[in-house]
């Protein structure tokens, strides 16, 4: 198997992976030398629960979120609506058996359980900030693959522009999914360029570890440049669409969330400013960054659009 699921019995990846030691190991991979094996854990814990993966290209050096934070601290409505509730009720999400549909305007379509989905895909390690509507942001050592390898061997036709996302539908264990807080399943959108830039990935870990519930496993999108709310999680199912497909958040409220949803400090929000946000972990607000920072590679998708009106 690919990927190894972490069972509730297991070490928890706090307590095997602490901060320091994951560092070592990322150096390690990054230069291939070995520190020497005193400095991991033992051999057994750290490969029974680790993924195997490559550093990718993209990643930011900035400090990472601390690993409590990024598990600790999601948005996830189908889990509950505060902020701690994902990770209390992690357990509720069913991640087997599980499969994903790619379907819509493609000349191979098709429904995958999930390890011949993942299977051949390498997965690198890409450090990236996540940054939400609210106006917090982190910084995750994601590990996935580009969205674009499933993207091409689906073979989408010259007709396809947008692609849908679709959560997991499962209202027997999942309690938000009982609520009308929001529209489900959860869907989310992107315009196929977006969709196809390398900077756009399935995730299916962080750090170093397979993907806790709380962020979405067994996969989930991460788009860095977009508002932490596009990054759909628990995927099952994947179209290509010819029509600009709806999206939960926009669903919910068009006046606050377009379907671009571009990091875009210009912007406000109409219940608040967007100049600033804070990075979990830190006292002082910092300046948001256009595109999360991501101009420089993503600016050029958006040439001769007006952003204010498509935000
Ligand atoms: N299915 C689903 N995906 C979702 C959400 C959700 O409620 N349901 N919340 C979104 C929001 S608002 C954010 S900010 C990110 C949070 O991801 P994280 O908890 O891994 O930081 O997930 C996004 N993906
Ligand atoms: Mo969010």
């Amino acid at each position: 198997m690919l990927i190894r699921r972490h069972r509730s019995s297991d070490p928890r990846p706090s307590e095997i992976t602490p901060r320091d030691v994951y560092q070592r190991r990322r150096d390690f991979l990054k230069t291939g030398v070995a520190l020497g094996a005193g400095l991991f854990l033992p051999a057994s814990t750290v490969a029974d629960s680790s993924l195997d993966f490559s550093p990718g290209p993209f990643s930011t050096d900035e400090a990472l979120t601390p690993f409590e934070d990024v598990t600790t601290y999601n948005n996830f409505y189908e889990l509950g609506t505060g902020k701690s509730d994902p990770s209390r009720n992690a357990d509720l999400l069913r991640t087997e058996p599980w499969t994903v549909k790619v379907d819509g305007l493609c000349a191979n379509s098709g429904e995958y359980d999930l390890e011949d989905f993942l299977r051949p895909r390498e997965l690198q390690e890409r450090i990236y900030r996540l940054r939400c509507v609210e106006g917090w942001s982190m910084v995750i050592p994601w590990v996935g693959f580009e969205l674009n390898r499933v993207l091409k061997r689906a073979e989408p036709l010259g007709s396809a522009r947008y692609v849908a996302f679709e959560t997991v539908m499962d209202p027997d264990n999942l309690p938000g999914q009982r609520r009308p807080v929001l529209e489900w399943p959860y869907v989310e959108g992107l315009r196929l360029d977006e969709a196809m830039h390398p900077l756009t990935i399935l995730a299916v870990g962080l750090y170093g570890e397979e993907l806790p519930n709380q962020n979405g496993a067994p996969l989930r999108l991460v788009v860095p440049w977009k508002y932490g709310f596009k990054s759909i999680k628990s995927i099952v199912r994947i179209s290509f669409t010819e029509v600009e497909p709806p999206t939960s958040w926009n669903r919910s409220q068009p006046d606050e969330y377009g379907f671009y949803s571009n990091v875009n400090p210009d912007v406000a929000h109409p219940r608040w400013s967007q100049r600033t946000e804070r990075r979990i972990g830190e006292f002082r607000r910092r300046r948001t960054e256009p595109f999360n920072g991501y101009g420089e590679e993503v600016a050029s998708l958006y040439e001769g659009m007006d952003l204010t009106r498509h935000f």
